[in-house]
């Protein structure tokens, strides 16, 4: 099929919490990276996306702070808005469902399918809060979960033991809203026979996608169909979402699952008059981006929405990744073990390439992927720095050096076999690169981006034009050996930038900045060219691509995780106690208390730290600080300060004589106005109490604890 325009989505996010990495790695950066690609083809696209700004988890969010659904969306949206922005995740739109376009828009799909009859409307008991008034959703009942006890299950869920229920098994359900009584009322709800398009998808999906889909969609897909389909409600009683359009139906709005889809199409009539181009007419290439927990509302359910409507085009692929761990587990927002994209912008300022990087390098494409920092670390210094950056710089400053700051001549007559293997290596690799984009396999087109390079750096090291520098002055003839190694060197930067640009976006620009050549030369019919540059160009000197990441940059992001899930641990309600007000708490009543094992380190790392046997000689409390003592060491060859950030748990008296140990070279660090030279180590209790981590008997103040 020759396809006219391509119509490229990325998940509309949940406008309740802001973007972290496996968002992006999931989802948005192969999105990026796709349409980038495809722009650079010039074909037609669009890359449309926008807040998912409806659905329980947004009036839940609300009512927690106290504040209003709308309020939670518009600091969300912004938040969110702003992230992509940064990350140069380039959509041609980024709109909201709360929009009035998409409330016309998914109200009409709604008549539409209800006009021809495709629903069935069904009465239903549901649990119902007289107190508040309103009927609850699954999500707003509590009880006793039926296989783990958990006291705080949720109707739809036991984040505990992780079993999927329903209202019903709860033992002992009440409201997460008030302390009313629940009680059942009878609610009417329309319903999309999902079971009346198995046939159809089997043949779509399970007979026309087997090749052409990823694996772990297919087979997502064909399980859910294999197992049997069932209609699925379409609407619930809220006031939050898209009010369903049919008279009577106060109190009802569409299920998030139908509106948000719809999204899209909503976003592509806000962003062009032409959008029944891109939806209606079979030429259009459709791409739904998501992560692997959106599939089956993007393979069966929208599908099948569509084509009860008809009218509209299906997904030609959707190439769902799976999900991105970080530090070995999984992400949880509520016990905030995240890297949150806003705050990796925030510290690593102007650095956005090299967190794309790594997302696609490590990208979870086929399973579940790690990412760490120290893994961020290597891939930078190893690959981005010593192999892309190195060798682009190289190739400025040996031009520099050279050939007078000039883009040297291409000498045909002395085009010796290294060179032409080298010219072979620029064409082919254009090739595939774009082989691997076509297919959805990110990581290998981004592997191949940077295996060109490698041999650029090979070629070079082998031409070594440096030492035929040295030479010249009795074999001046051998300026052309160097003219063409520096001018194929600079070609192949081109190319690089060509290549590299759908992944890292802001490194191609400022590659495009320093060979003087306008972004235009970044069309993909450029790649593999060897005249990008003119001969005898004035090049300007050049300037590092990438920096390096420090060790002390890991450690503090990796303290950092740890700190935020030690707050969040903290502050989660450990007392089993479900507070009505805060449903979402309960979710973390039961978060484990263990904080999670730190990554491995070397024996040579922990032969670093210095520690110590000393006693306590004396103990004061520090002035305006309640929680520092103020503590004289004897440390057997010498005497010392310590700080220490005990004062609520011992008394200054009853510490004095006691023997500890010390870290004793640690950094001097002053609090107060009082220099602390190391740091005394206690061990911490679940309750947050502290007992001193010391010799259980007596030992030599100066002895090396090991
Ligand atoms: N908001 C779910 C999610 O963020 C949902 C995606 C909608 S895509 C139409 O996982
Ligand atoms: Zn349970």
């Amino acid at each position: 099929m020759e396809y006219k325009r391509i119509l490229i989505t990325a998940a509309l996010p949940y406008a309740n919490g802001p973007v972290h990495i496996g968002h992006l790695a999931g989802c948005y950066l192969p999105a990026d990276i796709y349409t980038r690609y495809q722009r650079a083809q010039k074909r037609d696209v669009k890359f449309v996306c926008g807040s998912d700004e409806h659905g329980v988890p947004i009036t839940i969010r609300a009512m927690k702070e106290g504040v209003t659904p709308q309020d939670v969306v518009d600091r969300y949206n912004a938040i969110i808005r702003n992230s992509f922005a940064d990350m140069g995740i380039s959509f041609d739109i980024y709109s909201r469902t709360s929009n009035k376009t998409h409330h016309e828009t998914s109200q009409a799909f709604f008549k539409k399918l209800y006009d021809d009859g495709v629903f069935e409307e069904r009465e239903t008991e549901q649990y119902y809060d007289e107190e508040k008034n309103t009927f609850l959703a699954d999500r707003y009942i509590v009880g006793t979960c039926p296989v783990c006890s958990n006291p705080n299950a949720y109707g739809d869920q036991c984040e505990k033991c992780g079993s999927t229920l329903s209202p019903e098994q709860l033992i002992d359900p009440r409201s997460a809203l008030s302390s009313a009584p629940l009680v059942k009322k009878t609610t009417k709800h329309w319903y999309f026979p999902l079971d009346k398009y198995e046939g159809w998808l089997n043949e779509w999906i399970v007979e026309g996608k087997k090749d052409s889909w990823k694996s772990n969609v297919y087979g997502q897909c064909k399980s859910w169909i294999d197992s049997g389909l069932q209609a699925r409600a379409m609407t619930r009683d809220s006031n939050w979402g898209v009010p369903v359009p049919l008279p009577g139906a106060d109190g009802k709005v569409l299920y998030v699952w139908f509106d948000a889809p719809i999204g899209y199409i909503s976003a592509t009539k806000e962003l062009t008059t032409q959008w029944a181009d891109y939806w209606c007419s079979e030429d259009t290439k459709l791409v739904h981006f998501i992560g692997k927990d959106n599939i089956v509302f993007h393979c069966i359910i929208f599908p099948s929405m569509l084509k009860a409507h008809g009218g509209f085009v299906l997904p030609e692929n959707v190439p769902a990744n799976e999900f991105l761990n970080i530090e070995g587990q999984k992400v949880s927002t509520s016990r905030n073990w995240a890297v949150w994209v806003d705050e990796y912008v925030k510290d690593f300022p102007g650095q956005q390439d090299m967190l794309r990087y790594v997302l696609c390098a490590n990208a979870p494409e086929s399973k579940d992927n790690d990412f760490t920092w120290k893994d961020f670390q290597d891939r930078i210094n190893n690959e981005l720095v010593s192999v892309f950056g190195n060798f682009v710089n190289r190739a400025f400053v040996l031009m520099h050096k050279l050939c007078a700051g000039r883009v040297p001549k291409l000498h045909e007559e002395v085009i010796d076999d290294a060179d032409r293997a080298l010219i072979a290596e620029i064409k082919g690799s254009a090739q595939k690169v774009e082989t691997c984009l076509e297919g959805y396999k990110f990581r290998d087109g981004l592997f191949e981006v940077i295996d060109l390079a490698r041999k650029a750096n090979k070629y070079m090291q082998d031409k070594q034009p440096w030492i035929v520098a040295k030479t010249l002055d009795t074999k001046p003839e051998d300026q052309k050996l160097i003219d063409n190694c520096l001018h194929l060197c600079l070609q192949l930067t081109a190319n690089l930038a060509i290549l590299a640009n759908p992944f890292l976006p802001f490194t191609s620009k400022k590659m495009c900045g320093l060979m003087k050549v306008v972004d235009r030369m970044l069309e993909w019919e450029n790649a593999g060219r060897i005249d990008l540059l003119k001969s005898g160009y004035p090049l300007p000197a050049p300037e590092l691509l990438f920096r390096k990441i420090e060790d002390a940059e890991v450690a503090a992001q990796v303290e950092k995780l740890h700190d935020n899930l030690k707050k969040a641990t903290m502050t989660s309600d450990n007392s089993g106690n479900n507070n009505a007000q805060q449903p979402a708490e309960a979710a973390t009543a039961e978060a484990p208390k263990y904080l999670p094992p730190k990554p491995e380190i070397t024996i040579d790392d922990f032969a670093k730290i210095d520690l110590r046997v000393a006693t306590i000689l004396s103990a004061e409390k520090v002035e305006k600080a309640d929680k520092l003592l103020k503590l004289e060491l004897d440390l057997g060859y010498e005497r010392r300060t310590v700080l220490s950030g005990i004062a609520q748990h011992f008394k200054p008296e009853d510490i004095v004589g006691k023997q500890v140990t010390v870290v004793a070279n640690l950094a001097p660090r002053k609090m107060k106005g009082i220099e602390s030279k190391g740091m005394i180590l206690m061990a911490q209790n679940m309750d947050g109490g502290l007992v001193f981590a010391a010799p259980v008997a007596a030992a030599d103040n100066g002895g090396e604890v090991r």
